[in-house]
């Protein structure tokens, strides 16, 4: 399949192409035909700006023209961020045991999550002031919203969506790739209908079809980061801002010193 031509040229293997079930012989009927690839898109780079080498980074958000961060490891950070200069304007630490993970806004809130113990902490908007907390099963990796519903990844392969109000769950979507379950969906970004979502330790972000988990397109980011990281397997792609005014797609990674807007280049 082309996808595993496609990892095999970044490098990075990935364990959802190889450790597919071979398809089952099909004595008697015809097997259902494999969905068709979708479509690549390559990127150029519009803008470069300084990240703070410092973030772990796990959520993105663009706000009123600054960014919106939430960083890992201990301790874990919300922060907001200008564009221009990376410089750090606010910034809010998680209580020390807990390891940041996405972050998404609704109305004049935030909300992020933590990787394990599904605990999810809501913060004011405009100063980051805490503002409270929720709860969710299962882990938390990447928070995005469309219009009516938080959607939440957690390494699985599937998308689960809440009530933005309640904060319960309302309902899950499995992610499929030509049919295949992709997992290690991390950081989201709702664009334009779609949802963006890095796949964890690749240059890849996926674009996903909510209604149906569908996986419309494959981004393909290799070789955006000039500089050499210091941890490989830690700091990887991860971060993905649109700003809808502007029509910018903002992307970093993980401990990466740059921030980048690209545009998408279908792959001919
Ligand atoms: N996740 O963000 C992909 C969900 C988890 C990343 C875990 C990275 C571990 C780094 C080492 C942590 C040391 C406290
Ligand atoms: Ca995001």
């Amino acid at each position: 399949p082309a996808l595993i031509g496609l990892v095999v040229l970044a490098g990075a293997p990935l364990a959802w192409s190889q450790s597919a079930p071979a398809p089952a012989p099909a004595p008697t009927v015809q097997a259902a035909p494999q969905p068709p690839a979708p479509p690549i898109y390559d990127y150029e780079i519009v803008n470069t700006y300084p990240h703070d080498p410092a973030a772990f980074t796990q959520g993105l958000i663009y706000r009123d023209g600054v960014l919106i961060e939430s960083t890992g490891r201990h301790p874990s950070s919300v922060r907001r961020v200008r564009l221009e200069d990376g410089v750090v304007l606010e910034k809010k630490e998680l209580p020390v045991e807990h390891f940041g993970e996405g972050l998404t806004d609704w109305g004049d809130r935030v909300l992020t999550l933590t990787w394990q113990g599904g605990q999810g902490f809501i913060w004011d908007a405009d100063d980051l002031d805490p503002a409270g907390t929720w709860t969710y099963e299962g882990e938390g990796w990447g928070l995005t919203r469309d219009a009516t519903r938080i959607i939440l990844s957690d390494g699985s392969p599937s998308l689960r969506f809440f009530d933005p109000e309640t904060l319960t769950q309302t309902g899950v979507v499995p992610v499929t790739y030509r049919g295949r379950p992709v997992p290690k969906l991390n950081e989201l970004e709702f664009i334009d209908g779609e949802v963006f979502a890095n796949v964890w330790q690749t240059n890849f972000i996926l674009r996903i079809d909510p209604a149906t988990g569908v996986v419309k397109g494959i981004i393909d980011l290799t070789g955006l980061l000039p500089d050499p990281v210091a941890n490989p397997n830690d700091d990887v792609l991860n971060g993905i801002a649109w700003d809808p005014a502007g029509r910018r797609l903002f992307v970093t990674g993980k401990n990466w010193p740059r921030l980048f807007e690209i545009r998408l280049v279908p792959r001919p």
